[in-house]
């Protein structure tokens, strides 16, 4: 489709007006919010992400497309979380200490939000007690946590180790998710569950809370 293609090369070159406007214009025509998010704005940051590893850009343009991707983001969210859904359980979300990435993140959050769940955002860079002292101050069922990079995804371990030591883990439940996590990963530092993507961490989620 044309007008998301424009969407996600607007997001490739950092032009944050531009992806706002076509993405306006997506929502006006009424096209899927769902096929809005991939193909005119998650799309554009793949390609960001190969450009980036192959140093054909640098961080500004990286930052710059992440500005644009916001700008997309921010009309799509109120889509996303459906409302009057009653709250399914709550979720504290986090990007692991020392990983500044929040894109992700925020997605997963908008996407627990839209099913129902109320989430708790600690933001990027938390350090491993907050995620539990936030956790037991809220009354949360599950921490998520998201990493970026293979040296941050180190950081969501001392996490679950800290629930272990507090005799939390059958109280709070665990998840991981990022592109360096894998279902072996999760496995091996103890976490209850590895989600894919957001949409998958809604289902991983349901899954833990025995939600049907
Ligand atoms: Co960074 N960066 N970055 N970066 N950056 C990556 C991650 C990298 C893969 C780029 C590359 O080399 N190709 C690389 C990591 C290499 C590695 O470790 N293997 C990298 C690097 C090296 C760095 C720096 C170290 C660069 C430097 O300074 N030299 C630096 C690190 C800073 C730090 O964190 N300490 C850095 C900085 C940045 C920016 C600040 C410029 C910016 C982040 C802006 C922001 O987030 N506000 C940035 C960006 C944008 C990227 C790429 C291009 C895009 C990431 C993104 O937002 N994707 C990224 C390359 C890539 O991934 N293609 C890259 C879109 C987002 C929607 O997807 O986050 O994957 P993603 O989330 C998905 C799933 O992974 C999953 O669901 C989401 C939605 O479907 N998911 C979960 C994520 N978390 C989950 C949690 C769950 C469940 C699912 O449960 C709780």
């Amino acid at each position: 489709m044309k007008l998301l293609k424009n969407a996600s090369q607007s997001l490739i070159s950092g032009d944050a007006v531009e992806v706002n406007n076509l993405i306006r214009r997506a929502i006006k025509e009424d096209l899927p919010v769902k096929l809005i998010l991939d193909e005119g704005l998650i799309s554009g940051m793949t390609v960001v992400g190969r450009k980036f590893k192959n140093q054909e850009i640098f961080l500004p343009e990286v930052l710059m497309a992440a500005r644009a991707m916001y700008a997309g983001l921010e009309l799509l969210q109120p889509l996303l979380i459906g409302e009057n859904i009653p709250p399914l359980g709550k979720v504290v979300l986090g990007t692991v200490q020392g990983d500044l990435h929040d894109l992700g993140k925020n997605l997963v959050g908008i996407m627990l939000k839209g099913a129902g769940f109320e989430v708790i955002d600690i933001g990027k860079d938390a350090a491993p007690d907050k995620f539990i002292e936030v956790a037991l101050e809220k009354g949360a069922a599950v921490i998520g946590m998201s990493a970026l990079l293979t040296t941050t995804q180190q950081s969501m371990k001392p996490v679950i180790e800290l629930l272990k030591a507090k005799g939390l883990q059958n109280k709070i439940k665990t998840i991981v998710g990022g592109p360096p996590i894998t279902e072996e990963w999760a496995q091996d530092i103890g976490a209850d569950a590895y989600a894919s993507d957001a949409t998958d961490s809604v289902d991983r989620i349901k899954e833990l809370l025995g939600i049907v």
